[in-house]
């Protein structure tokens, strides 16, 4: 239904993960990964144009990090600090003055959550944030994990069905996540729905 959610004071948009790595082409590619990049792009400028925080959390591991296959993690190294793969996907458009949130550090520790391990909790509460409307990559994963954390710590969260992409190791994850998501209190929203 078009304009179902009126953007307001205390909305926050969190891009999660948006990152080379995660787009085709990169060391840990999510299907069609790239199809976000527009759409979070448009999400950007709405909440920009209305003068809303935008905040991006974005995988930021060290060379060594338990996670990566080298040290018996499940993964291909990928989002190495400071290397190309790390960077967000151009054409996203944040702005300036986006909040950027660098997590998964700690080489010893695998961090899924965008609070886990980081200030994000505390920026969001300075800048006055009571909804989250959260897209990004991956929705099994990062994505998931970041909107559990949101619920748990008393967000309202609305998550951009248009704007995430499964790594569906195992088909039907993604789904199973969006499910989750739901269970847990999240309301799903497309572009359309919001004004
Ligand atoms: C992610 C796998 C490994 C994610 C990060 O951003 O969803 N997935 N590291
Ligand atoms: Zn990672």
């Amino acid at each position: 239904m078009e304009g179902r959610v009126k953007l307001r004071r205390g909305d926050v948009l969190v891009v999660v993960d948006v990152q080379k790595d995660f787009l085709p082409g990169g060391s840990l590619a999510v299907p069609h990964g790239d199809e976000v990049v527009p759409v979070l792009a448009r999400y950007i400028k709405l909440f920009k144009d209305k003068g809303l925080p935008i905040f991006a959390t974005r995988d930021w591991h060290p060379p060594d990090h338990s996670s990566f296959e080298a040290q018996g993690g499940p993964w291909p190294p990928h989002c190495v600090q400071g290397s190309e793969g790390a960077e967000f996907a151009p054409g996203l458009g944040l702005p300036e003055d986006a909040v950027i949130i660098s997590k998964a550090t700690d080489p010893g520790k695998e961090a899924y959550s965008g609070f886990q391990g980081t200030d994000l909790d505390e920026r969001l509460r300075k800048v006055g944030a009571r909804r989250l409307f959260v897209g990004g990559l991956a929705t099994d994963y990062c994505v998931l994990s970041t909107v559990r954390d949101a619920l748990s710590l008393g967000y309202e969260v609305y998550l951009l069905e248009d704007g995430v992409r499964a790594v569906d190791l195992n088909p039907g994850d993604g789904e199973k996540a969006i499910d989750e998501m739901v269970r847990l209190g999240a309301k799903t929203v497309s572009f359309e729905e919001i004004s």
